[in-house]
């Protein structure tokens, strides 16, 4: 409780802008000591990820601070999640040990200074891939991993409803983590409907949710992603019943394409993350999961599934500077896509089929480039 009335207070107290590259003036207060967050000046080049990590011996891997599903810090200092195991996978990839990776927990207002400051060597942190983090911020983006999308989330008791719509904002105060895509959306949002907020920004979205339960907030805002899993996590763990919080709308304000980010200019590293992400796309739509790599490895069903698992002569890892095996040991430490998808995020009501993230073969975006 003192820990909220701290928060409060600094809300009230503190008005100061916050947010990447992105930044504009906003009406923004927010709570916390949360660092400003300051928009790093674009990095020289800084090639040279790869020999770095394989003289280092392990992936530092920047991950969110806890999204559920996504990012869950776990006793012994690792994560758990639909993010950290692409982590584990790249660890995988690059040194055939999926435990070869530290994970570095980051509020999204610290990330990008993390990245270009050589402290980790990629983000997975649901961050969404924008125009100014891939040019004025000094990163580059890989595979989308989850299409993802922003959303709001209200008390039902205060008559929030399904069908509740941006309009219905209009004087509300909305809780959301600085250095983030969902602070930008919301304010322009708000604004185009002409619906006035007071928007209080915090250093990572956990604080947000403390507000929010407290009443302090009415409202708060991130990727749909978030607000489900707070959602499903509160209804499991029997804090609320089943319709008390309320998501919306039911199409998200904005497009949150959310997969890894790394500095910009080093191809060779670049390469290296995205085919990590396309291999586990592959192994999904081919069918090979981490139970039957091995089977699939000896007698593979088609060519690219042999080159892929590096088990023919036209193999094209080598040419990444990465073992030949080193796909077939991410799946078979971590699994495929759906492997991924479905141990972390199924359970909790984001079911795959149907949505974005369904495999391009059956209406989804979720669609990898030959391995040839
Ligand atoms: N995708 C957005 C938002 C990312 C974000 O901060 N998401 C929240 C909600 S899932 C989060 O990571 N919370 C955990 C934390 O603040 O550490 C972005 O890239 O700016």
């Amino acid at each position: 409780m003192k820990r909220l009335a701290t928060i409060f207070l600094a809300v009230g107290l503190v008005a100061a802008a916050c947010g990447g590259a992105d930044d504009t003036a906003t009406t923004t207060v927010p709570a916390t000591t949360a660092a400003a967050t300051t928009t790093p000046a674009p990095e020289p080049m800084m090639a040279g990820t790869l020999s770095e990590v394989m003289a280092r011996g392990e992936l530092r891997c920047g991950v969110s601070t806890g999204a559920i599903g996504f990012s869950e810090p776990q006793d012994d200092g690792s994560y758990n999640g639909f993010d950290a195991d692409f982590c584990r996978a790249l660890a995988a990839v690059i040194f055939g040990d999926a435990g070869a990776v530290t994970f570095v927990g980051l509020t999204a207002a610290e990330r990008f200074n993390a990245l270009t400051a050589g402290e980790v060597d990629v983000l997975f942190r649901n961050t969404t891939w924008t125009q100014s983090r891939d040019s004025e911020i000094g990163g580059d983006f890989g595979p989308t991993t989850f299409f993802d999308g922003q959303q709001i989330m209200g008390k039902a008791e205060f008559g929030f409803t399904d069908a509740s719509t941006l309009a219905d904002v209009d004087g509300a105060r909305l809780c959301t983590n600085a250095g983030t895509t969902t602070e930008k959306n919301i304010t322009e949002g708000a604004r185009e409907v002409g619906a006035e907020i007071e928007l209080v920004t915090v250093e990572a979205f956990p604080e947000a949710m403390e507000l929010f339960r407290a009443g302090s907030c009415d409202l708060v805002t991130t990727d749909g992603s978030g607000l489900f899993g707070e959602r499903f996590s509160a209804v499991a763990n029997g804090e609320i019943s089943e319709g008390e919080w309320i998501i919306f709308p039911t199409t998200p304000i904005s497009k949150e394409p959310l997969g890894p980010m790394y500095r910009q200019n080093d191809s060779e590293w670049g390469d290296i993350v995205n085919w990590a992400v396309y291999a586990l796309i592959i192994a999904d739509e081919k069918g090979v999961t981490s139970q039957n790599v091995d089977a699939m490895a000896a007698d593979p069903v088609d060519p690219e599934v042999g080159r892929l698992l590096g088990a023919s002569d036209d193999e094209v890892q080598s040419h990444l500077g990465i073992d030949p095996e080193a796909f077939a040991n991410a799946i078979r430490q971590v699994g495929n896509y759906d492997e991924i998808y479905t141990r972390n995020l199924e359970d909790l009501g984001f079911t795959r089929i149907g949505s974005a993230n369904a495999r391009w073969t059956e209406g989804g975006l979720i669609y990898a480039p030959p391995a040839r």
